[in-house]
């Protein structure tokens, strides 16, 4: 197992679509693993491939306050999706220290294949549903800050520019290569 480096907003590497994953094999099973230990590492209650840069439809995701219920979504697939909406605060790993809300279907159910390469279904409420949405969007290109407004999102931008540049500057101070 290993853990992940995350891609950080803007990278244009965040914006591609995934394919979908041909064969749920050994080299898919590694990257679920790996994903759910960079997942519990960074403290976050899901992860898509995009944000590791694959490009394959892959993702983990655990809301449990336990830590301790993994789920995996190989290929997953919207089947239904509530009228009724939620609006909740967001974050996201790739877009670290920014919060905001986000409107989202309060429930969905979604198809998917396990990491067993089986198929199943979920019914998500609450913040798995919220979850789901948020990991579906990664798969397709797209990072949540796309829903706030245009001037927020330049905003935003800039501060995460600003911040690795200044992450740059203190790793090339202490003799670290930059990226
Ligand atoms: O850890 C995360 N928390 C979170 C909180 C509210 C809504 C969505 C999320 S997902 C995020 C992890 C992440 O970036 N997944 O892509
Ligand atoms: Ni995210």
């Amino acid at each position: 197992m290993s853990l992940l480096p995350i891609l950080r907003y803007p990278d244009p590497r965040l914006h591609r679509v995934a394919l979908p994953v041909a064969a749920v094999d050994e080299r898919i099973r590694r990257l679920v693993d790996d994903m759910l230990e960079t997942m519990y590492a960074s403290d976050g209650v899901g992860l898509a491939a995009t944000q590791v840069d694959v490009h394959e439809r892959v993702i983990v995701l655990d809301t449990s306050d336990t830590r301790d219920r993994p789920r995996v979504l190989i290929n997953p697939q919207m089947i239904a999706s509530s009228d009724e909406m939620v609006l909740g605060d967001e974050g996201c790993l790739s877009v670290p220290q920014i919060y905001d809300k986000v409107p989202r279907h309060a429930r969905v159910t979604v198809s998917a294949l396990g990491r067993d390469g089986n198929p199943f279904e979920l019914e998500a409420e609450g913040l798995e549903s919220i979850c789901v949405q948020h990991e579906m969007d990664h798969l397709v290109g797209k990072v949540f800050v796309e829903y706030l407004s245009p001037l927020k999102r330049e905003r935003i931008k800039t501060k995460m520019l600003k911040k690795s540049r200044e992450e740059q500057q203190e790793q090339a101070s202490r003799g670290v290569r930059a990226l």
